[in-house]
């Protein structure tokens, strides 16, 4: 920038009128910085579609008139890439001069012919299948470009740019090392030469960062870390003298945005660590769930916000912010937006911080064990999802959000993992609404305490959804101005865990089901045009583009395995002259919870993350007589437990790949179990 800045002061000095050709150049790749300073049109360079992750394409060739006519135009299967259980696609294809750029949950990457499905050329990462420090699932949230490359992360902690036109290796720089707890799941952002990745592993004890890399070289040129350091600002927020904070999670599991005009990029950081222990880490643990504004180039400290202080009930920020520019009281205001897992849309003004609309500091309940923080954050407006649970059989208290538990379960809503996790929520200049996806379930949440070491899972309790509990979603416009609903839809399976819609300027939200089906929706009144079925669990969302004149919609169908969708490697890309038809729906996600599957009466062995979907038991309900013995093996990629639900009362310990163990049942009765480290695989035995 050093040089770009004098050059530009040296023209300043000479000639005014010449300022004019010479400052557009200020930018090392002038073509892509400024599609990703412009409203989206034919192109669809970033994730987010430009710098403010809105998601809202000014193509309006398919409109709410002729929507009902869209069809496939082609789809492609990706050789097999993510095609098994432990993978979710969640990426946003990218689309640059009629060519298409997909990533998948194995860190392969296709380029694609945009206006046929004709694979170009293939990237194949060959990513170790044993990473054991995978959170939620092997996914991969998408890709950024340059003029002549492509950037993305992998689950082994490598940030990796390819040559766009052969899908060679340009460069590969390490962030950290996933044996240490760290993969990368988040789509980076590209502008002025610089890559910004985030950091995943909130789940195994590790200090979240932000990277900006050298987009020429590979080089790390700063890196912010989300928990301070003894001494700087915010350490005062972790308790004094001890070193809690370096392994206090606080990842970055989504897209950054940035506003060129204010040089600030921003982003969310995730849960603390461990997650439902708070009891070591007394105080608001900055900068956990927090919105966070950085200067873009160098990386220094701008604003945050706290979404929840002192997370104890893994409600972090995980869907990317959406920037957006308003006027409210008459006043024109540049806004910041992210939805979280708390039901609550947060919205801020991006030059400062500040509440736009109003959020303010409540009492709420108290667990002195848990260190539980005095207030928290509510804002004004709606939740886009229940925030109360229902008492259930075998449990003694439900509560509401905030509410507090310790070593016995505690069912509250929203889950951990409800509200709205990873899925992105565009934003409408025209109608002015966020589309906010959501998932409604409840979580029996426990603490019982962890031992941190290196590499291991950190979280210090659990929040399995109860046998029996429904679960499904909604889908929520919120007005911009006012943080309330403008309409809602109550969803039959859960969303908000990846999926997520596009919005255009045809009037029209498009967005994946996980039972395969693809919608397009009315932006203004929320009435649903038209609906196709993909065959595969449709969980990512949606992207818009232009070739040769004609309009495309495309979406990744490969499923999304904590969301329970279908599996697959198909990409679909639809338009008016398309002439495809749906395909047969595939198996449907659970609506409630617990083990499926026929009881099959007399099996001594149970197979952990077999049959090719690696979040499972097989069989996954037994009947067996008392005194049998059950062997335990896991036949999965990572590691697994069978871990008796809520008591704890027998558990096989975490099993590696290839690993074993014994479980000998004495007395008759009805046994669940869960995988700790995967509260959502469900076991059952019932011993006669
Ligand atoms: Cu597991």
């Amino acid at each position: 920038m050093g040089r770009h800045g004098r050059r530009v002061m040296a023209v300043l000095t000479t000639s005014s009128f010449l300022l004019f050709t010479v400052v557009p150049v200020r930018a090392a790749d002038p073509e892509i910085d400024r599609l990703l300073r412009s409203p989206v049109g034919k192109d669809w360079v970033t994730n987010g579609g430009n710098l403010t992750n809105q998601r809202y394409s000014t193509l309006r060739q398919i409109d709410t008139t002729n929507v009902k006519q869209l069809k496939g135009a082609w789809m492609t299967r990706l050789k097999g890439s993510g095609n098994a259980g432990k993978y979710s696609f969640e990426a946003s294809p990218l689309v640059k001069d009629g060519i298409m750029y997909v990533i998948t949950g194995n860190d392969d990457v296709f380029a694609l012919n945009a206006k046929t499905g004709e694979i170009i050329w293939e990237y194949w990462s060959g990513i170790d299948q044993k990473i054991s420090t995978v959170c939620c699932g092997w996914v991969n949230r998408g890709l950024a470009m340059d003029e002549g490359k492509l950037f993305f992360g992998q689950l082994d902690a490598n940030v990796v740019a390819l040559d766009m036109k052969t899908g060679k290796v340009a460069w590969k720089t390490p962030i950290e090392k996933w044996e240490n707890g760290y993969t990368i799941t988040s789509a980076p952002l590209y502008y002025d030469g610089i890559v910004y990745s985030g950091v995943s592993g909130g789940e195994f004890g590790v200090r979240g960062r932000l990277t900006a890399l050298d987009a020429k070289s590979g080089e790390i040129v700063w890196r912010w870390y989300t928990l301070p350091g003894p001494g700087e600002f915010g350490s005062d927020t972790w308790p004094a003298g001890t070193d809690h904070s370096m392994r206090g999670g606080a990842t970055i599991w989504n897209t950054p945005a940035l506003d060129p005009d204010l040089g600030l990029v921003y982003f969310v950081a995730g849960n603390c660590g461990p997650d439902y222990d708070g009891s070591m880490r007394e105080g608001d643990n900055l900068f956990c769930a927090s919105m966070i504004a950085l200067k873009a180039k160098t990386g220094e400290y701008v604003w945050h916000f706290q979404q929840v202080h002192h997370d104890i009930w893994d409600y972090d920020a995980a869907s990317p912010v959406v920037l957006f520019d308003t006027v409210i009281d008459g006043k024109p205001r540049k806004g910041i937006a992210e939805a979280g897992r708390t039901g609550w849309v947060y919205i801020l003004d991006r030059t400062n911080g500040k509440p736009l609309i109003g959020i303010d500091e409540k009492p709420v309940p108290q667990e002195p064990r848990q260190k539980t923080a005095k207030t928290q954050p509510i804002p004004r407006g709606d939740a886009t999802v229940p925030q109360c649970a229902e008492l259930l059989p075998g449990y003694e208290k439900a509560g509401c959000i905030f509410d507090t538990f310790w070593e016995t379960p505690v069912l509250m809503q929203p889950s951990g993992i409800g509200g709205t996790n990873w899925s992105p929520v565009p934003y409408s200049p025209d109608t002015g609404y966020f589309y906010v996806p959501g998932t409604v379930r409840t979580s029996a949440f426990t603490q019982f305490g962890d031992k941190y070491q290196i590499g291991l899972r950190y979280v210090g309790g659990s929040q399995s959804a109860p046998i029996g509990s429904p679960m499904s979603g909604t889908f929520t416009a919120i007005d911009s101005k006012t943080n309330k609903i403008a309409w809602q839809h109550k969803t039959p399976y859960r969303i908000g865990g990846g999926g997520g819609s596009t919005v255009t300027a045809g009037g029209l939200v498009f967005r994946g089901e996980p039972d395969g089906n693809f919608l397009a929706i009315d932006a203004k009144t929320g009435q649903e045009l038209w609906r196709f079925q993909t065959g595969f669990g449709a969980d990512a969302p949606p992207v818009v583009y232009e070739v040769d004149g004609e309009q495309y919609v495309a979406i990744a169908t490969g499923g999304n395995q904590l969301q329970g969708s279908a599996y697959g490697d198909a990409v679909w890309a639809f338009s008016l002259k398309g002439h495809l038809n749906p395909l047969w729906p595939p198996p449907l996600p659970q609506t409630v919870a617990g083990p499926t599957g026929p009881i099959v009466a007399g099996a001594d062995t149970i197979k952990m993350g077999g049959n090719n979907v690696e979040y499972s038991y097989a069989p996954a309900r037994v009947r067996i007589k008392a005194g049998s013995t059950l062997t335990f093996i896991n036949v999965g990629d990572l590691p697994h437990t069978a871990t008796a639900m809520e008591k704890r009362d027998w558990d096989t310990g975490a099993l590696a790949k290839g690993g074993s163990t014994t479980v000998t049942f004495a007395q008759p009765g009805n046994y669940y179990y869960i995988c700790l480290p995967h509260p959502w695989m469900y076991g059952q035995v019932i011993v006669e």
